[in-house]
């Protein structure tokens, strides 16, 4: 089982408000009790946190404000006494502007670094090279007075889009992944890898109905510049590095469906192992549903992957509750994703029924897409809120104001509270995860659906002999 702990809000070692590595590493027993086998680490890498780390200034290093490369290693060497791999997020579309590659490409158009970035000229003056929108809102380009040339962003203008196209940045790129896999890292979750490529051509993206979305943007469809056919070459390269040093790739991969997420294992399994079906986390609850998609998965020739949720999505207490029976329905949750065919990938929290709250006011916001289109988009606070440790101030978390409020629910949910009832959320998902690691058939059994006609879910496992991966 891997868990996601996101390093802002986990645990604060030094008392600033802010999480760090230290108390990751302070918690690592609680992990390991927890019965988690890997953690992936939301981007820790030196950052002016524009985008709370997704927007990178040095790929090798760790930020300050989480610790240092020392914290980093001892993190990993007391995982790894515990058995617990440490993967790390490759944020591998887009760097931070204060990137010095990126200042570099942006000082003068014979930069040798011009090419790593995409620049192009504007359709006439104000006017960008064409209608892509970011999906953080405003136009995907940005105009640099001082080269008179444009520059692309899928996200925040903070994060220009690497040039996977040009084979010096793909070298760099494959360079930073060895660089940790030396340092004991087990393999990366990479970021929004479907932003990798965009039509050299430039094609305006179509425009969907009339409407405009919280940002006051078209909707566009991103046919032109996402999940281009580019995006898989660039995974298989990824893909020989990690074979190098026997790591594991995890995709954030946002799929309209099977045959979609298929594709990202590879046509030879040379791509990702690990895609996740971040589909599930749309789905209401209902066993009929269910069954229904974990067929398709099931089916489609991989290992699954499972996620209910994250730092960018309503957390699932909250998505899958009716309000009177979300702690039963967490329960019912956990049993399905930590006991079907595959690996699951835990947010934190999710083990002890944390929900999402957000914020109630615009000057309380810190996510920017929550300041940019507030109040149809409120952005991610609510779902990245202080994990819950004990009923005491903070939750525990941190003896200085964490840098998002504790939700009131800290007072029931959290993880002092919930470690005697034998029917907390918290001894459910012990309890699982135990047989989950005791039993052959939760662990590599395969999967058929019983009772399909009922309304109810029911399955059953079968040992097969399957090759061992350590993620499995
Ligand atoms: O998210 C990529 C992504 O698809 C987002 O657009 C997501 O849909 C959005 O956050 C929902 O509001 C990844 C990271 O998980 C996210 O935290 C980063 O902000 C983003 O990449 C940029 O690096």
């Amino acid at each position: 089982m891997f868990y996601e702990p996101y390093p802002r809000s986990f645990a604060d070692s030094n008392n600033d408000g802010v999480g760090d590595l230290k108390g990751i590493t302070s918690r690592l027993d609680y992990l390991q009790d927890l019965g988690v086998d890997a953690i992936w680490i939301t981007p820790c890498f030196p950052s002016p946190q524009v985008d709370f780390g997704y927007d990178v200034s040095d790929y090798e290093n760790i930020d300050p404000m989480y610790g240092t490369l020392a914290d980093f290693d001892n993190l990993v060497s007391g995982a790894k006494k515990r058995k617990i791999r440490v993967i790390l997020d490759f944020v591998v579309n887009h760097s931070s502007d204060q990137h010095k590659w990126f200042m570099d490409s942006k000082s003068s158009r014979s930069s040798e670094k011009r090419d790593w970035y995409i620049w192009r000229d504007g359709k006439g003056p104000g006017k960008p090279p064409n209608n892509w929108v970011s999906t953080f809102g405003g136009p995907a380009w940005t105009f640099d007075p001082n080269t008179n040339q444009h520059y692309y962003h899928f996200f925040y203008a903070q994060q220009p889009d690497l040039n996977w196209r040009n084979p010096a940045v793909k070298g760099a790129m494959f360079d930073v992944s060895r660089w940790w896999y030396k340092r004991g890292v087990a393999g990366f979750r990479l970021d929004a890898v479907d932003t990798l490529f965009e039509d050299p051509g430039l094609h305006d993206n179509p425009i969907v109905g009339s409407g405009k979305n919280a940002y006051g943007d078209p909707i566009e469809e991103n046919k032109y510049n996402t999940k281009l056919p580019e995006v898989h070459d660039a995974l298989r390269g990824l893909r020989k590095v990690a074979d190098e040093s026997g790591a594991v790739l995890i995709g954030e991969t946002w799929t309209k469906d099977v045959a979609e997420l298929k594709q990202y294992y590879g046509e030879h399994s040379n791509e990702l192992q690990m895609p996740m079906d971040l589909m599930l986390t749309k789905l209401r609850f209902s066993a009929p549903v269910f069954r229904e998609h974990i067929a398709g998965i099931d089916g489609a020739g991989g290992w699954p992957v499972y996620v209910i949720s994250n730092h960018d999505i309503v957390r699932s207490y909250d998505r899958y509750g009716d309000g009177q029976h979300n702690d039963q329905i967490a329960k019912v949750m956990a049993a399905l994703y930590l006991t079907v065919r595959g690996t699951p990938i835990m947010y934190y929290g999710e083990e002890i029924g944390m929900k999402t709250t957000p914020p109630t006011r615009k000057q309380d916001v810190k996510d920017p897409i929550g300041q940019r289109g507030w109040p149809k988009e409120k952005g991610r606070d609510g779902e990245r809120t202080p994990m819950q440790w004990d009923g005491s101030a903070n939750a525990g978390f941190s003896k200085a104001t964490p840098w998002l409020p504790v939700p009131p629910a800290y007072k029931t949910h959290n993880v002092v509270a919930e470690s005697q009832p034998p029917d907390s959320v918290l001894e459910f998902y012990k309890q699982v995860l135990r047989l989950r690691h005791i039993n052959r058939a939760l662990l590599d059994g395969s999967y058929m659906a019983l009772n399909e006609s009922d309304q109810t879910c029911f399955r059953i496992c079968a040992a097969t002999k399957v090759k061992w991966c350590w993620w499995r």
